[in-house]
């Protein structure tokens, strides 16, 4: 296998460059739960990729449908025309849904799925003659990928303060971490659902009348994996409801069977208005997200509109069929190989071997949900990140891939995990935390 020898040109995203290329790790092939790295280094992957391998690598049914569609159709617009794949692709995702959020609108990634789905959020407001209400309100420490609407709402500082004054009239609730209170909680902390008043701290602020929607997510996962507390997430829907503001759930890591549901949405059993996915839409083969719609804030949006167009809006690649195709692909192996309930089935063993790291060397903190886990590690004193990122290049010596965010390990696996992957990779967590100062 050739590997590239001049690593200069390629500008790394969300990555240290020089640090990088002065030691790079390489991936060269994928299969099943591994990635080989250069020299034929076979890694377990604990990540999912970056949270979207949810069915596993090169899974030969996503990749078929790949090469089938790729000879077939390599690309059509969807702007004034279509192709039928997109429109399979849609409906077999709005089945997916909560009761009511059948309408699709299709984007590359789970940044364009949230810049579309916040615009959607003012066109609907606009549309139903609420124009006033043009605020949007995301949380402390939410991420909502990198969009301008995205880090406007996302609440991580090293995400925004590059970047100017961002959007206007976004403000932010308090983010839910309590280490104080919920440490080493198991599935949903115990402690917060209060958290969610600070909501109506901002109304009372601002006035409803002046906010559209309101997003955040279920589980967030890029700030290092914080779990909602019991009844939180019901107490926001309840303060949404009572001022007729739009609720949105980011859904791009926890969509798709990570929390053993197709959505974190029926897991908890709150249902929003709008729903923002990618990553295990299609498996991550090829980029794709979607916006899931409720019916009601498409037809407004739709039956307000004069003669044309109705929402000015469309990527070139909304609903490309190579993207479409692996998408059907996708959700046709989740629902063969039952792995949203297999992801249920395997919870309370996941659970367990999260919490066996609560001896572990510098664990303050562990705490799970579905297949997710997430480890957070005491900083080093005055340097911080730098033990979490030890750990990673250790565990990635070891032929184990982990993500680290700050000081905290996440864990997303691919759900087709077996009970030996656990054991191996709680083992190789726990030798390598060992060894680490
Ligand atoms: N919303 C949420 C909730 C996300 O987790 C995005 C939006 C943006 O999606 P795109 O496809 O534009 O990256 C995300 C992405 C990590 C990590 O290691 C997480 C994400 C991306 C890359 C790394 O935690 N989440
Ligand atoms: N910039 C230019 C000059 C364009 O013509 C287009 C699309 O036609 C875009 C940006 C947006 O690209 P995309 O539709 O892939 O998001």
């Amino acid at each position: 296998m050739t590997e590239p020898n001049d690593l200069s040109a390629f500008w790394m995203p969300f990555t240290d460059n020089r640090s990088y290329k002065a030691d790079p790790r390489m991936f060269v092939a994928s299969e099943g739960m591994h990635y080989t790295a250069g020299a034929g280094h076979k890694v377990l992957d604990a990540t999912g990729g970056l949270w979207c391998v949810n069915a596993g690598h090169n899974r030969p049914r996503i990749v078929e449908a790949i090469r089938k569609t790729a000879g077939t159709l390599d690309f059509a617009p969807t702007f004034q025309l279509a192709h039928p794949l997109v429109f399979e692709a849609a409906s077999r995702i709005s089945l997916l849904m909560p009761e009511g959020l059948d309408r699709i609108f299709f984007t590359n990634s789970g940044s364009e799925s949230v810049d579309t789905a916040l615009k959607i959020a003012l066109a609907y407001q606009r549309a139903r003659g609420q124009g006033s209400r043009t605020r949007l309100i995301g949380r402390e420490r939410g991420y909502h990928g990198v969009g301008f609407g995205g880090i406007s709402v996302g609440g991580i500082v090293g995400n925004r303060r590059q970047f100017g004054t961002l959007l206007a009239g976004v403000d932010h609730m308090r983010h839910t971490h309590d280490l104080a209170r919920n440490a080493f909680s198991r599935g949903l902390p115990q402690h917060g659902a209060e958290l969610a008043d600070d909501l109506e701290r901002i109304v009372a602020l601002h006035g409803a009348d002046t906010i559209a929607a309101v997003i955040v997510e279920p589980v967030a996962g890029s700030t290092g994996v914080l779990i909602p507390p019991q009844g939180y997430l019901q107490r926001l829907r309840a303060i949404c409801d009572a001022h007729d503001i739009l609720l949105i759930f980011d859904e791009v890591i926890t969509a798709y069977g990570r929390v053993g549901k197709a959505t974190a949405s029926e897991r908890f059993g709150v249902t929003p208005d709008l729903i923002t996915m990618a990553k295990g839409l299609t498996n991550a083969a090829v980029p794709m997200g979607a916006v899931a719609v409720k019916r009601a804030v498409y037809d407004t949006v739709v039956n307000s509109a004069g003669p044309g167009i109705e929402l000015f809006h469309g990527y070139t690649y909304s609903g490309h069929p190579l993207a479409a195709a692996a998408a059907i692909a996708s959700l046709d192996v989740y629902a063969e190989e039952g792995l949203f309930e297999k992801a249920i089935e395997l919870e309370q063993y996941w659970e367990d071997a999260v919490h066996s790291l609560k001896a572990a060397r510098h664990v303050i903190d562990c705490r799970n949900i579905g297949l997710i886990g997430g480890i957070e590690l005491e900083p080093r004193p005055g340097a911080p990140t730098k033990r979490a990122m030890e750990v990673f290049h250790r565990c990635f010596d070891q032929g184990l891939l982990i993500r680290v965010t700050g000081d905290i390990i996440a864990l997303s696996p691919p759900l087709i995990l077996e009970k030996s992957h656990i054991d191996e990779i709680f083992g190789k967590l726990a030798e390598v935390l060992a060894t680490i100062e």
